[in-house]
């Protein structure tokens, strides 16, 4: 939901700070140890082979080792070879021979991601044993060509968004002041990030909101030469920066009298204002769109659909080879609350699914995971299904709108890795990851197996000295790479290497941090909204409870409980018709109450309070319960982080013991509400006796 002046809010973003020192994050300096005491070969030419020339040197410098040329002896051999094609232009391989390892790529982007899996490995990259378990040797490429990260950073202070729109982490990175940062502290920690992020994996940011204001309508205009700063820095990682326009911005930056698509006046504008942004960012990636959304322009306005609004700007960036990501977030927000027949989660598979096959090549649709609006529990969006002629890339909220704010630890690698995961189309069908990476089901007219695209992450990221806000919200944004890049890795495993990573080799911190975190998703679930129903938030802020704070607003959020029970019929049936938007066994799976999974059981059906779940708990009592649980939890947690004291940074601590206390806090809040509400809308009684406050 956007700043809209009606909508009641609390405080949201964290004041904009700047803080001059900050984490190193998943690459402290020890990280590069078991590399930097090896003597090291780099072959190879071009700027990011320079910047892996430059991490070797550095590493070696002060861990011992050496950098060795051509001659003489190497543990450690990084080449870009002509002929190491077999992986792709991202990926690489590694060979063990004769005591050395040699990771060979075609490219120097394949190299540096080459690095950071042997970074990644520490000293079990040079065992004897290759490593064993791990798998060090072997041939890697990116499952999704595309791995995003979208910043909603804005240039100025929104008076009720703060800089970063659902930012938890202080201001904004990029900018300052109404202006692009520079000097070279603010370029410098810009730097830093495109390493970290170019260590996960990721090789696309968009840095700027998309809602987007005035002042930021210009980063296409008057400030280009700070969005070719910020290009810099991040090209030196391999990753490519893209802005977030306005669909209006002809009008508003340009003075002409419309935006419509099909005007060769606004045509002619858009091909002249990006073959100016090409001008200042030669390799610039291109343009993410939100149009005809929460009151953002689009080509609505004009009678015209997504297809030609989308294909406007795509073909002003196709002479360049740039991309459009276009916002498939297209629903009615301002909805009648007695009007049951409109289901917002219906929307974008409304709106999209019969324009598949007008999207031109370089337009991807960017799907948020589930219907709604990154809720804890949704269940995946039916479009990302329904587009097999156009490109798709499904999107991730990385920081925690919806799931904790930064101050609730709440791991989202389950919650992708489930989404990513998803087969549509049974068991033996391929997954939402395969899907967004043209690996789809073969269908007609859409090519063997749909056309690839990837995955796009909200980043989590601000000027805080941690990153984060939370120092283990720092999980979800490695955790992000990583899935992107390898969606089948599983989320304990991505968890394990960044703990590793981060707090170096100590098993006791790694067993403790999986014990807090590996479940932590399913906690957060366990104490807010129940069984996939959602949106039981604060208005506004979407911080803590408030059972109806939506139910009888205009967002299109409820849950329809009254004394009888609650949740959405959505079936074809007798509900709104969604399931029916899914392919079979879906379809199926979902219309019935007899089949519906447990978790999702109220954002498809409207059941009396003592409907039994498939666990045999009635849906009061697995409230209760659960509710109970959950918190109960949180006050483990608070003891098992404690445990950690001088084992972990003392201000990293600090930091999440203070944040324990307030996720304790607000789980009890959470509790009470949700289940006092229960009892008082069904009058059922807690078997378990626990006390209603
Ligand atoms: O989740 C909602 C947020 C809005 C956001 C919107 C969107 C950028 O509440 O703050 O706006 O989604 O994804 O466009």
């Amino acid at each position: 939901m956007t700043g809209d002046a009606a909508d009641a809010r609390g405080p949201i973003a964290a004041s904009p700070t700047w803080s001059p020192t900050w984490s190193p994050a998943w690459l402290p300096d020890g990280a590069l140890a078991a590399l930097g005491r090896r003597r090291v070969r780099v072959a190879g030419s071009g700027p990011l082979v320079g910047t892996v020339r430059a991490e070797v040197a550095a590493a070696t410098a002060r861990w011992g080792g050496a950098v060795v040329d051509d001659e003489a002896p190497a543990d450690l051999i990084l080449a870009v070879a002509a002929d190491a094609r077999p992986v792709g232009p991202e990926g690489f391989t590694v060979e063990r021979s004769a005591g050395s390892l040699t990771v060979r790529a075609a490219t120097g982007y394949g190299l540096l991601q080459g690095l950071w899996h042997v970074v990644r490995y520490g000293e079990a990259a040079f065992a004897a044993d290759g490593g064993a378990p791990a798998r060090v040797v072997g041939a890697f490429a990116p499952a999704e060509p595309i791995r995003m990260l979208d910043h909603w950073d804005n240039m100025v202070v929104h008076p009720v968004m703060g800089q970063v729109e659902r930012g938890y982490a202080g201001g904004s990175l990029f900018f300052s002041d109404g202006r692009v940062r520079d000097g070279a502290a603010d370029l410098g920690r810009v730097r830093a990030y495109a390493r970290l992020l170019s260590a996960t994996g990721v090789n696309a940011v968009a840095v700027n909101n998309v809602n987007v204001g005035p002042t930021e309508a210009r980063l296409l205009t008057e400030h280009l030469p700070g969005v070719a700063r910020l290009a810099e820095a991040f090209r030196a990682y391999g990753i490519r920066l893209y802005l977030s326009v306005s669909f209006a911005a002809p009008m508003t930056v340009g003075g002409l009298p419309t935006a419509d698509p099909l005007d060769p006046a606004v045509q002619r504008w858009w091909s002249a204002a990006t073959a100016a942004v090409y001008a200042a960012v030669p390799d610039f990636g291109g343009y993410v769109v939100k149009a005809d959304s929460e009151g953002q322009p689009g080509p609505f306005a004009n009678g015209r659909d997504h297809a030609d609004g989308a294909n406007l700007l795509a073909r002003a960036l196709a002479p360049h080879g740039g991309t459009v990501f276009w916002r498939a977030f297209v629903y009615d927000h301002r909805q009648d609350w007695r009007d049951r027949s409109t289901d917002r989660a219906r929307a974008a598979h409304d709106h999209f699914a019969p324009l598949d096959g007008r999207f031109d090549e370089n337009v991807v649709l960017q799907v948020k995971f589930g219907p709604m609006d990154f809720q804890t529990r949704e269940p995946v969006s039916p479009v990302i299904a329904a587009m097999p002629r156009t490109r798709v890339a499904v999107e991730l909220q990385v920081t925690q709108e919806y799931t904790g704010q930064q101050k609730h630890v709440c791991y989202l690698g389950t919650q992708w890795s489930e989404v990513l995961g998803f087969r549509f189309w049974g068991a033996d069908g391929p997954s939402v990851a395969d899907v967004v990476g043209g690996r789809g089901p073969a269908r007609a007219g859409a090519g063997a197996g749909g056309r690839a695209a990837g995955v796009v992450g909200v980043s989590n990221v601000g000027t805080d000295e941690h990153w984060t806000g939370h120092p283990l919200a720092q999980a979800n944004l490695y955790a992000f790479g990583r899935l992107a890049w390898d969606p089948g890795l599983a989320p304990e495993a991505a968890l394990d290497e960044w703990a590793r990573l981060t707090f170096g080799d100590d098993d006791a911190v790694v067993a403790a941090l999986h014990r807090l975190m590996d479940d932590s998703g399913r906690v957060y679930e366990s104490y807010t909204a129940p069984l996939g129903v959602g949106f039981m938030v604060t208005p506004g802020s979407h911080d803590g409870p408030s059972v109806d704070g939506y139910e009888y607003s205009q967002w299109g959020t409820y849950h329809f409980a009254d004394r009888d029970g609650i949740g959405v019929d959505r079936t074809l049936a007798t509900g709104t018709g969604y399931a029916g938007q899914y392919p079979s066994p879906w379809r199926e799976t979902y219309e019935s109450l007899e089949t519906c999974p447990d978790e999702l059981l109220l954002f498809f059906h409207h059941v009396p309070w003592e409907h039994r779940l498939r666990s045999g708990a009635t849906v009061a009592q697995h409230v209760y319960d659960s509710r109970w649980d959950g918190h109960a939890r949180t006050v483990e947690m608070i003891a098992e982080w404690a445990a950690l004291r001088g084992r972990v940074p003392d201000d990293v601590h600090d930091r999440v013991a203070a944040r324990l206390v307030e996720q304790e806090r607000s789980a009890r809040e959470w509790r009470d509400q949700v289940r006092t509400y229960v009892y008082r809308k069904s009058g059922v009684p807690d078997s378990r006796g626990n006390p209603i406050c």
